[in-house]
């Protein structure tokens, strides 16, 4: 088949991201003039890894925070049974670990599945990696888990197989797991220290016996260490979740932070608890709330000086499908993938990635040219600043205000424009009408913010923002650039 040009990229019906970086539309409209900004960038998340290291991870959305412009993946509920109880999550909807409560996942069988991953492979050409995520525990469903990998893995040997487990019987399947060539293990670890974590779960199953309260969570936690141990040994990348729960382990996850780190973990994604009470969980029904995202970011801080954190976790459904923060489930439901036709096609897969790698070329050059050599305003004497992102992807501002389903946060300083959270809102837009309402709500979630950069902003929504003390940025360029643009403009000229 002959590879699709990358300008095919731009149109292409799965909802590739937007990679035209010729820019030819780049203009930067700035309507208000009350804030600060700017940038310089860094041009890799990756930064420090060898090149073996960089290449483990540069097509994995989740372990790489550049891949997760570009490249997209997919969970297959396989798993329904689990063996621990954590008091953040209700059986009756997805793992809460790795999906959002209160979104059911179908279940599929391991041949369903399979099915699936490849009618969307060929679909969506830049996913490339598949992750078992639940419902339930993976590894307490092990014969339909690895199956399930064992299919995969036989047709369509270009995806990348991804696990993720509470860790109760991982030291039993490290093996296994190597064997198949899963090389990203994700572990979800809340606790090092029993006590606290008797306030988390209570109960475990381990080995056909049910163990309650302490007992049980010191059987996790021994097989958690143990685990996470052994992928190091095994040479497997390992990141581990970690659900900040505010007043039970808020204070304790540099600790954790730092026993994962002695153990090898390679990433720590700390990510807020969802909890509410409509979602019948002990922690939604008995009032423990999540963190703000001013908590959330503070954790984080304390512990991103020791290892690399990630904070583009979109806290996924079992189901999901697309980039992280794009939801394209609803598409392959059951009844629909199952008539659909597989379309896999190695060649042609490894031609749209050869293009899309081409656009991250060009995006890295892009910020390397944008690049501050920090002089007397260093990054320690600049002000710091937030702006909110409307981007579709590709690292590109791309997206109309209107249209953004949430909004990406970087913090700007004279050295460099830092990617640090992402904020989830309604569409302003509702068939083509702005609703007042909505954008209150999008207002108040982005209030801290100095700036908004999007590609289009229409002129009422453009007054409120502004109103509300928002510089409003209209440009179409990549990302650290406009960021740049806009803090050269509105921070270093005052
Ligand atoms: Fe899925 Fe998890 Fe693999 Fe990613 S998700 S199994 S590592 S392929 Fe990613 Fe989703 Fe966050 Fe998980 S954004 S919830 S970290
Ligand atoms: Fe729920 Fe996952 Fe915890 Fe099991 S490990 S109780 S499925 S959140």
């Amino acid at each position: 088949m002959t590879p699709p040009p990358p300008s095919a990229l731009t149109t292409a019906p799965t909802a590739t991201p937007d990679l035209d970086i010729t820019l030819t539309k780049t203009k930067t409209v700035v309507k208000s003039a009350s804030g600060n900004c700017g940038c310089t960038t860094k041009t890799d998340t990756a930064d420090g890894l060898s090149d073996s290291m960089r290449a483990r991870i540069e097509k994995h959305p989740c372990y790489s925070e550049e891949a997760h412009h570009h490249y997209a993946r997919m969970h297959v509920a396989v798993a329904p049974a689990c063996n621990i109880q954590c008091n953040y999550c209700n059986r009756k909807y997805d793992c809460a670990n790795e999906s959002r409560p209160g979104v059911v996942s179908e279940l599929l069988t391991p041949e369903e599945a399979a099915h699936k991953v490849l009618v969307v492979a060929g679909k969506i050409p830049q996913m490339t990696v598949l992750g078992i995520a639940g419902p339930g525990d993976p590894l307490a469903n092990p014969e339909k888990t690895f199956r399930t990998f064992e299919l995969i893995a036989e047709k369509a040997p270009d995806i990348k197989l991804c696990l993720s487990t509470n860790g109760l019987m991982l030291p039993d399947y490290v093996d296994r797991i190597k064997a198949l060539n899963v090389d990203h293990v994700t572990i979800t670890i809340n606790m090092v220290d029993p006590e606290i974590g008797a306030q988390i779960y209570p109960w475990v199953h381990y080995r056909r016996k049910r163990y309650r309260g302490i007992e049980g969570v010191r059987i996790l936690h021994e097989r958690q260490m143990e685990g996470l141990q052994a992928l190091q040994e095994a040479d497997i990348l390992c990141k581990v979740n970690s659900v900040l729960i505010p007043g039970i382990n808020d204070e304790h996850m540099p600790v954790v932070n730092q026993a994962i780190r002695e153990r090898g973990a390679f990433l720590h994604n700390i990510m807020p608890l969802i909890s509410a009470p409509e979602h019948g969980t002990y922690f939604g029904l008995n009032g423990q709330r999540g963190p703000n995202p001013k908590e959330l970011k503070q954790v984080q801080d304390n512990c991103s000086g020791n290892m690399k954190l990630m904070r583009h976790c979109r806290q996924c459904r079992a189901d999901a499908v697309g980039l992280l923060g794009e939801d394209r489930s609803q598409e392959f439901t059951k009844q629909k993938f199952m008539e659909m036709p597989v379309d896999y096609s190695l060649e042609t897969r490894q031609a749209v990635h050869i293009s899309i790698e081409q656009a991250k070329a060009a995006v890295a050059a892009k910020k390397q040219a944008a690049a501050r050599i920090p002089g007397e305003l260093s990054a320690k004497t600049s002000p710091k600043v937030l702006v909110a992102v409307a981007t579709k992807g590709g690292g590109i501002v791309n997206q109309h205000f209107g249209h953004a389903k949430e909004f990406m946060i970087y913090e700007v300083d004279a050295a460099e424009a830092k990617f640090i959270s992402h904020r989830k809102v309604a569409d302003y837009c509702q068939g083509g009408y702005g609703e007042e309402a909505m954008l209150k709500g999008i207002i108040d979630t982005i209030s801290d913010c100095k700036a908004v950069l999007a590609s289009k902003i229409g002129p009422c929504p453009s007054k409120q923002l502004q109103e509300a003390g928002l510089v409003v940025v209209e440009d179409y360029d990549v990302i650290e650039t406009v960021a740049r643009r806009f803090y050269d403009e509105h921070v270093l000229k005052r």
